[in-house]
């Protein structure tokens, strides 16, 4: 419990980040925030290992925003994005005794989840969304794990202006869970690049920050101690919480 007050109340302090996006919600005098902050005191208190909840075709956020407006600009998204995608190729490596790379299609030929479920940011926004994708515990069995494997280390496109990528991990355990998916739809049709396009990660079981977008590479490792700053993620690097369940 005492441990459950320190993420709620640095998760509260944490309420003005996210910033590296245009909110295009807007704060009437600070009750979206407040509102914010209740919930995710709310999830934080509450916590469950369990599953996220899912939802009703008709409680699906319309019109969807855009949340996240920064499209990477590395060229070598621009160039994949210029051909509607048909060069991505996703590898999967590290500590697995099978590593492999997928193509678009490839993903689209395994055995998809199709789940309504809502996506929580630590600003105090939520949006209900419909997305369907790969349950990522698939992938996990192609690649077989190796016994030392702890981690999985999701690599982005997308760079901030100082130089140092986006890239966020799950646990085994986390990563496994049935709801964890690598997202190719939302809302009934392909990923659009505000939303993470060609594949995004989607933990409904925690906060939005740790579903990361534009997935470029995807690795298992032993420990994240080597890895930027060290702390598993972009935003645990700079202070958010590893574990963000809600
Ligand atoms: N690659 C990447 N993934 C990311 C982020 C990011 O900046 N880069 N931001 C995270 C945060 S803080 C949130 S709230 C969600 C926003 O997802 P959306 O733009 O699809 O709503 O993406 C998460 N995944
Ligand atoms: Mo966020």
């Amino acid at each position: 419990m005492k441990r459950r007050l320190f993420v709620a109340s640095s998760l509260a302090t944490a309420l003005a980040g996210c910033d590296r996006f245009t909110n295009t919600l807007t704060d009437a005098g600070g009750l979206q925030s407040l509102l914010g902050s209740a919930q995710i005191l709310n999830h934080a208190l509450i916590g469950t290992r369990g599953s996220a909840p899912l939802y009703k075709e008709s409680d699906i956020t319309r019109p969807f925003p855009t949340n996240g407006l920064d499209t990477p600009s590395d060229p070598e998204y621009r160039r994949l994005m210029a051909t509607g995608f048909s060069g991505y190729r996703l590898p999967v490596a590290g500590l697995v005794d099978n590593p492999r790379t997928f193509g678009l299609s490839q993903l689209r030929a395994l055995a998809a989840v199709d789940q309504i479920t809502r996506h929580d940011c630590v600003e105090g926004w939520s949006v209900v969304g419909r997305w369907r994708g790969v349950p990522l515990a698939s992938l996990l069995a192609l690649v077989r794990p190796k016994p030392a494997a702890r981690y999985v280390v999701f690599y982005s496109y997308d760079r901030d202006d100082d130089g140092s990528r986006f890239y966020g991990s799950l646990d085994l355990h986390e990563a496994a869970h049935p709801q964890t998916q690598l997202a190719l739809d939302l809302n009934g049709r392909a990923l659009d690049p505000d939303h993470g396009a060609p594949v995004r990660l989607r933990v409904p079981t925690q906060l939005a920050y740790k579903s990361t977008k534009w997935v470029r590479r995807i690795e298992l490792v032993a420990s994240f101690s080597g890895i930027a700053g060290g702390k598993g993620g972009y935003w645990e690097d700079r202070g958010y919480e590893w574990y963000a369940g809600i």
